[in-house]
């Protein structure tokens, strides 16, 4: 036995060997330069040079302003390369109180261009505002790509590009979390590619949630070619497929463009994957609101709410008789509740129900609503749009699916009405260190919050304030499908939908629908270029602001 200052020094040494490494913080501003140390006070200029310094676990602090990007050979604005760890992600935050703008417009190889490339796993990057990517040949650019696994993308503002807002093409297990995407149009394309969201790998696990897609020329959420299952939860999508803050046709138009692989599908070895769609809101889109793209197999559609859709939600398949399941759904307004229902499960939907839709089963339907500003911590805006009042036969009218509701019974549609809200993300559902198991805490407290039950119901009916909020992320898998409805008689509706087969997973080879086409063609060529320079200078006056 060794003598105690013997015993303390190896103890001292078993302490220092063990500790977990000290976690940096590195800053970057737009002032800043990269032979600097990379403190508050000496910044880096570039996210590039502080990922050389940054180790699993450390922090990058990028300060607000301008991050211009120009050159005629560089076809990657930031390329993420370092991987973190579990638990210990490499993160890329905004400063608290700032928003970096990454601008890339001056980015203009002869080639395909990518604002944000995400190339490594267990990374986070949250805050940054991501615009200008430019299409200067055929073929997509990128926004926002991501090609790793259990990265965590949040509170990005992507929008004014020439490009899919936030695809991703490969890896498994991300999340795209309170994320915009906005205002994206593919000139070269004829906007046939520029979805606001896109899940394409051959990798499964991948989640967006708490996401908004609008003014995109094609659709808002896109999983075509995805082998790998994708969930989208508590987003919303409204008003694309038109040329942004036009009312020119742009592609497909589809809210959720829900999985699909071509007509006739060409279905992945590992056969058709089980995608999940629920506590979605789709409105005014050019076409459909939520959409089955011909997929095979099944994909779940869980308590959505669409309205003033052309059709709210077409599962059309390509001949023989899909799976889905359809249960809890609000169709509203405008537009046919379901079209070319062809096999699966369709009950407690407001089209299968014994219940009357109309406008005075909604606290408001003031779509300017979805247009609010974000909370501070990325949240999606507060607003009464799509809740249901209090006195709506729509209320407790839902099967159980394992979510957390309150009253009787959950609710149709997107919103339970006296459910309290989910916990804050950035501390609750969702762990820092990546997206791998963040279902599961959100499930977690999701249940919690059940189990106060009308807590937030005292809210009451006031119309300034939400009478409820969106159940946080549920743990556990819906059940499976039981009893099967009658289907529904297909009633037509927007027929013009080409295949869709418009993104693939490698990002290329990708076809436009034909409808969108021929409009175009209608353009002729000079109406394009004029429009293309049209919408460059309005994208110059914008940023110059
Ligand atoms: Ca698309
Ligand atoms: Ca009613
Ligand atoms: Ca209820």
């Amino acid at each position: 036995m060794g003598s105690p200052r013997t015993t303390l020094a190896i103890v001292g040494l078993i302490g220092w060997c063990c500790a977990p490494a000290r976690a940096d913080d590195y800053y970057v501003a737009p002032a800043g330069d990269d032979d600097n140390p990379g403190t508050l006070d000496q910044p880096f200029a570039t996210v590039e040079r502080a990922e050389t310094e940054a180790s699993a676990g450390d922090t990058v602090l990028i300060r607000g302003g301008v991050y211009a990007f120009s050159s005629t050979t560089a076809t990657v604005g930031v390329s993420f390369t370092k991987s973190g760890s579990q638990n210990q992600p490499i993160r890329y935050f905004a400063y608290p109180g700032e928003t970096p703008i990454f601008d890339l417009f001056e980015l203009t190889p002869q080639q395909r261009v990518t604002g944000l490339d995400v190339r490594c796993n267990w990374i986070h990057i949250r805050g940054l505002e991501v615009r200008g990517v430019r299409q200067l040949v055929v073929g997509d650019s990128w926004a926002v790509r991501i090609r790793g696994d259990h990265n965590v993308i949040e509170h990005l503002d992507v929008h004014d590009n020439e490009a899919p807002g936030i695809f991703i093409t490969s890896g498994e297990s991300n999340l795209v979390l309170n994320c915009d995407s906005h205002h994206n149009y593919d000139p070269l394309e004829d906007g046939g590619n520029a979805d606001g969201f896109g899940c394409h790998s051959t990798g499964a696990g991948n989640v967006l949630r708490g996401c908004r897609a609008w003014e995109n020329s094609d659709d808002g959420y896109d999983f075509i070619n995805a082998a790998g299952a994708c969930t989208v939860e508590q987003s919303w999508a409204f008003r694309n497929g038109w040329i942004p803050d036009t009312n020119m046709t742009g592609a497909n138009g589809a809210g959720f463009k829900s999985g699909g692989y071509g007509n006739p599908p060409n279905t992945p070895a590992s056969g058709a994957a089980h995608h999940v769609v629920r506590f979605n809101v789709a409105f005014g889109n050019r076409s459909i609101g939520f959409y089955a793209n011909y997929h095979p197999g099944a994909i779940d559609f869980l308590n959505n709410t669409a309205f003033d859709n052309p059709s709210n939600f077409d599962m059309r398949t390509a001949g023989s008789p899909s799976s889905h399941t359809l249960r809890n759904n609000i169709a509203a307004g405008t537009g046919n509740a379901i079209v070319s229902f062809n096999g699966g499960t369709d009950d407690f939907n407001s089209w299968t129900l014994p219940v009357t839709v109309a406008s005075d089963d909604f606290v408001s339907l003031d779509k300017m609503q979805a247009y609010a500003e974000r909370g501070a911590d990325g949240s999606l805006p507060a607003m009464t749009l799509a809740r249901l009042r209090e006195d709506s036969d729509l209320i407790d009218k839902g099967e159980d699916l394992s979510f957390p509701f309150a009253g009787s019974a959950p609710d149709l549609g997107a919103f339970e009405r006296g459910l309290a809200p989910p916990v804050d993300p950035t501390d609750g559902g969702v762990p820092d260190a990546g997206a791998g198991t963040d279902s599961g805490a959100g499930g977690a407290a999701g249940a919690a919050t059940a189990g106060a039950g009308g807590t937030a119901g005292a809210a009451g009916t006031t119309s300034t304030q939400p009478p409820g909020d969106m159940p946080d992320a549920p743990a556990m898998q819906p059940p499976s499908a039981g009893t099967m409805s009658p289907p529904l008689a297909g009633a037509g509706g927007a027929g013009s939908l080409a295949a869709g087969n418009d993104a693939d997973a490698s990002g290329c080879g990708c076809r436009v629908a034909a409808s969108a086409r021929s409009s175009h063609a209608l353009l002729g060529a000079s109406g394009v270029l004029l429009l293309v320079a049209l919408r460059r200078r309005r994208r110059r006056v914008r940023m110059a602001r």
